[in-house]
């Protein structure tokens, strides 16, 4: 059986981009900084108890999947900007964008009685698409629970994002990827993997983050699941990466849609919250959602 290379915490983005790039995937051992685990759990149990199971094959009849993590918990505001990772798709995303940018936040809890769920790359989130030879994503899923095989533990085909698009993993090319809670799996957007089986007798949670390049569709809308209202409270690498801001030259900008010459017209994101906006009022974004509840628009 292959297996998946173990890092370090004090891995370096290099080090991290280097293995992915062989094998399409890795794990940092016990990467969360101390206390961040409890805080994790604290802040996202209550949510991922309220989270009804999947309705089909690929999301899980025995899974939930818990979202809008950006703006739930703070413990996960941290992750998404976790300096190694932040590093990694610089050096592994930065090639083929101007931006990347959050694509998910999803608590995965996989049931006692889940089976396997399907093979599959994430990159086909985009459709086929995309050419072969551009890597949209980078993805990780930070151990909440340990994860081992018999509890659901991701199962990757190492090597398999440079395979030809036909060929099928057999069971001799899969691993599981086994860690300790804290710990965090890292993979390609192209690599084959597929969440485990569940026969423990007890939940395995992960806590997936991905990144996209900043000119593609994000999986989870994080200008619906995280609003300017709650964004604005967040450092400015993270309303970035949300997606407060250009995604190139011309990607991304909005006119705020008010009265004849009371607004800007072509306004980057990012200004929602520098404040410099404010020639034209206090809170442009409140000044449009203000306005269209009275009906005034
Ligand atoms: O939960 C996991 O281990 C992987 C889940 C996954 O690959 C997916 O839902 O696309």
């Amino acid at each position: 059986m292959p297996e998946l290379a173990h890092l370090s915490a004090d891995a370096t983005s290099a080090e991290i981009c280097a293995v992915l790039d062989r094998d399409g995937a890795l794990i940092i051992d016990d990467a969360m900084a101390p206390g961040l685990l409890d805080r994790l759990r604290v802040e996202i149990l209550p949510y991922v108890e309220a989270t009804p199971v999947g309705m089909d094959e690929f999301t899980g009849r025995h899974t939930t999947r818990t979202g809008a993590l950006a703006a739930r918990s703070a413990a996960c505001r941290d992750l998404i900007t976790d300096t190694r990772l932040m590093g990694a798709c610089d050096i592994f995303l930065k090639p083929f964008c101007d931006r990347y940018q959050l694509h998910l936040t999803q608590l995965i809890r996989i049931k006692d009685g889940q089976g396997r769920q399907p093979l599959h790359r994430d990159r086909l989130a985009w459709g086929g698409f995309l050419r072969g030879d551009i890597e949209p994503q980078l993805n990780t899923i930070w151990a909440v629970t340990d994860f081992v095989e018999a509890n659901g533990a991701t199962c990757v085909v190492p090597g398999s994002h440079r395979w030809d698009e036909g060929r099928e993993a057999t069971s001799d090319d899969i691993c599981f990827a086994e860690m300790r809670a804290g710990s965090v799996l890292v993979y390609s957007g192209s690599v084959i993997h597929a969440g485990g089986a569940n026969r423990s007798g007890a939940d395995r949670m992960g806590l997936n983050i991905t990144y996209c390049l900043g000119w593609l569709r994000q999986e989870e809308n994080q200008y619906l699941s995280c609003p300017p209202e709650i964004a604005r409270a967040f450092s400015a690498e993270l309303q970035q990466l949300l997606g407060y801001a250009m995604g190139s030259y011309a990607l991304g900008y909005f006119t705020p849609p008010l009265p004849p010459g009371e607004g800007p017209e072509i306004v980057p994101p990012e200004w929602l919250f520098s404040g410099k906006a404010q020639s034209w009022g206090e809170d442009l974004y409140a000044q449009v959602s203000d306005r269209a509840s009275a009906g005034a628009l």
